[in-house]
């Protein structure tokens, strides 16, 4: 899979896919990152790429020739490629979507700085991304976690390391804990039923806890996630054991 990246700071994307699961996924071939210098585009003598904003005000506007320029050679390399912009306008983010992602052969990641894109880029653009509620100074952090998440997901990059099918959110719930030796840390012992040897036993503990977990840290996930008869008794029991530490609403 092939992720192209327009960007004033192509070197960002040097070290963090450098060794690391990913880095490895490139070496195999599994994976290809390209960072383009987005003022390689931009014509005349200063090579500008960003502007005043007409009606004037603070800060500068990322200027639409040479990104739409960027887009157009970037799309005769890479037929059928989609276009992604970075922005806290976006649509959230998250493993549904890196899921979808992850089926594409060709990505474009444009990544802005200053305030932002001239609106009419947006034309040229197939969907629009933000990886959480805040402002940072570009969108090329955006465009990296994308990255990992989605290409983690291809076949062959996590290898030994285990299956993507086993993460948080695979099934949209939260991990269970994890634990590992020793069996006693400070006081504090593993749960018993990991060190029972009963995988039935084990596996419906892990169920419960993922339940748990999710009611009590992020509810709101409960509401997009398949759950089984047996989930659903367990969670109405789960809400009725842990009522008292239960979040006060205003509702
Ligand atoms: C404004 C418009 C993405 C700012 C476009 C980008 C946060 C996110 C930028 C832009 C960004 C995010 C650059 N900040 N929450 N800053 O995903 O690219």
């Amino acid at each position: 899979m092939n992720f192209d990246v327009v960007t004033l700071f192509p070197e960002m994307f040097e070290s963090p896919f450098a060794g690391s699961i990913i880095g490895k996924a490139v070496s195999k071939g599994l994976v290809q990152i390209t960072a383009h210098y987005l003022r390689d585009w931009a014509e005349g003598r200063h090579q500008v790429t960003d502007d005043p904003p007409y009606g004037g005000g603070d800060g500068m506007v990322m200027k639409p020739e040479p990104i739409c320029r960027a887009i157009a050679s970037l799309k005769e390399q890479r037929p059928g490629a989609k276009v992604l912009l970075m922005s806290p306008q976006g649509k959230p983010f998250d493993q549904q979507q890196a899921q979808q992602l992850s089926q594409q052969e060709n990505l474009i990641f444009l990544c802005g700085r200053y305030e932002g894109f001239d609106e009419r880029v947006r034309s040229y653009v197939d969907a629009e991304y933000t990886i959480g509620d805040f402002v940072l100074t570009g969108g090329e952090l955006p465009a990296m976690v994308m990255i990992d998440a989605v290409a983690r997901l291809l076949p062959g990059v996590l290898g030994n390391q285990g299956s993507a099918e086993a993460d948080s959110f695979s099934d949209g719930l939260l991990e269970h804990p994890h634990y590992t030796r020793p069996a006693e840390f400070e006081g504090q012992r593993v749960p018993e039923v990991l060190l029972s040897g009963n995988h039935a036993r084990i596996a419906a503990w892990r169920r419960s806890q993922q339940l748990l977990r999710t009611l009590q840290r992020r509810p709101d996930l409960l509401e997009n996630v398949q759950l089984t008869d047996d989930d659903l008794l367990e969670l109405e029991r789960l809400r009725e054991t842990h009522r008292h530490i239960q979040i006060k609403t205003n509702g």
